[in-house]
């Protein structure tokens, strides 16, 4: 049978298995003629630019597979809206990367960069290694709460505390969210966890670390700033922070900090909209959004060089 006019694309029409494939009666019997199998895409689709218009499309420095992450996770954003970064500072060649241990395992695979991966919570100091090694290369940790706050909380402070020339993107969901949502250091009060069924207690557990105020005050630190990703506002604030983030090591002056307030809806047991709102209503309370260490002075007209 003859292709059919779609709306897309050219093709032939698919008929069951046991459907002569011409609708003649006797066609399945007659030498040569095509059982549904073989009936294949005959034409690649017609141009989709005559019909629609493309608006976006992923950077380059985006890999081109799917994501193991779960719906409406932060993760997928976070990760996306650092490689458009890199693409849009045409620095892909000159960007090393380092994952964490947690749900941003993988990292690497979805990072059209050079990576390395740390132990968890070590990244910090793999970091420190690769840029001192590398000195005009652009150098990023990808760190969640657990692996940055917990275990990694040491290295975190030591490397900005020597005022490490890399920059750190810090994912806060307030979970340990790859195995199974365990408290975090980060978990806010109250915060049911799978370590804290009744809530976190602050007699038992203490305050939420802040850890973006904590490191603002060792003076290896020289850009430290809290966004979000839930909503178009908030991803955008949270581009521009980390685009500064990457601009700001051409002057090496210190340590530039992004923590970025995320959803873990699987462990928060919400929908991703619930989790969205749970930022809004509840995270950004312990977590005030906005910039917290900002360059200035001599800085500040050194940074108009890098725009
Ligand atoms: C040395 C070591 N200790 C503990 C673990 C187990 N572990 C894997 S991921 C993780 C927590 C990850 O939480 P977080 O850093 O907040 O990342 P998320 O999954 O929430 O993005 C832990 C404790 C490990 N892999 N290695
Ligand atoms: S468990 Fe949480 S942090 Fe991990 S992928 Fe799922 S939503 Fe994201
Ligand atoms: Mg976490």
């Amino acid at each position: 049978m003859r292709s059919e006019e779609h709306s897309l694309v050219e093709v032939e029409i698919i008929t069951k298995k046991d459907e002569p494939a011409d609708g003649k009666a006797d066609a399945k019997n007659e030498p040569g003629s095509k059982t549904a199998e073989e009936h294949v895409f005959e034409e690649k689709p017609k141009c989709i630019n005559e019909e629609y218009e493309v608006v976006y499309h992923k950077p380059d420095t985006l890999l081109d597979v799917s994501m193991h992450y779960c719906p409406g996770c932060a993760h997928s954003l976070l990760h996306k809206l650092i490689m458009e970064a890199v693409d849009e500072l045409g620095i892909q060649e000159k960007t090393v990367g380092v994952a964490p241990v947690g749900c941003a395992v993988f990292a690497y695979d979805y990072m059209n960069i050079d990576m390395s991966e740390a132990a968890h919570g070590r990244a910090c100091a793999t970091a420190t290694g690769i840029k001192r090694l590398l000195p005009d290369s652009y150098v990023f940790t990808y760190q969640g709460d657990g692996d940055l706050a917990a275990i990694g909380i040491a290295e975190t402070i030591h490397a900005i505390n020597r005022g490490e020339n890399i920059a750190i993107f810090f994912m806060n969901n307030a979970v340990y969210g790859m195995t199974s949502g365990q408290m975090a250091p980060t978990s806010l009060l109250g915060m049911k966890t799978t370590t804290s069924p009744y809530g976190r207690d602050v007699h038992e557990y203490g305050e939420p670390i802040k850890v973006s105020e904590l490191i603002s005050h060792l003076p290896g630190s020289f850009y430290v700033t809290r966004q979000a990703v839930n909503s178009a506002t908030a991803v955008r604030k949270a581009k521009k922070a980390i685009m500064n983030a990457f601009r700001y090591q051409k002057l090496n002056k210190g340590t530039c900090f992004v923590e970025v307030i995320g959803n873990c809806p699987s462990n928060w047991k919400m929908t991703p909209l619930e989790a969205s709102k749970y930022i809004d209503d509840e995270m950004v309370k312990a977590f005030p959004l906005g910039d917290i260490k900002l360059p200035k002075g001599e800085d500040l007209k050194l940074l108009e060089e890098v725009k």
